[in-house]
């Protein structure tokens, strides 16, 4: 059970990790500020193709950051107190 509320935390904090984002003001959007339509950049074995892992790459880069900044402690868990206060910081009611 305890390994059910984990993971229904873990999926919770990747869909919601953009927020915890843009509390912090570095959160714009799909891609934010760094989406470039320069190929190269994304292409990052230089073989003038773009991988699904390297297209999506810039995404996950932007969910690492916004689960780095809602785990405060730095253990790679978002647990129950670090995820109210991101809650709480943008003044949303604790679901029950
Ligand atoms: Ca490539
Ligand atoms: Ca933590």
């Amino acid at each position: 059970m305890k390994t059910v509320k984990m993971v229904t935390l873990l999926l919770a904090v990747m869909l919601l990790a953009p927020i915890g984002a843009l509390a912090s003001h570095h959160y714009h959007g799909c891609y934010g500020k760094g989406y470039t339509w320069d190929m190269s950049k994304l292409d990052s074995d230089q073989d003038r193709t773009l991988s699904f892992e390297e297209y999506s790459q810039k995404k996950v880069d932007l969910m690492r950051s916004g689960f780095d900044k809602i785990d405060t402690n730095g253990d790679n868990l978002i647990d129950e107190a670090e995820w109210d206060a991101i809650r709480e910081a943008h003044g949303v009611e604790r679901v029950e």
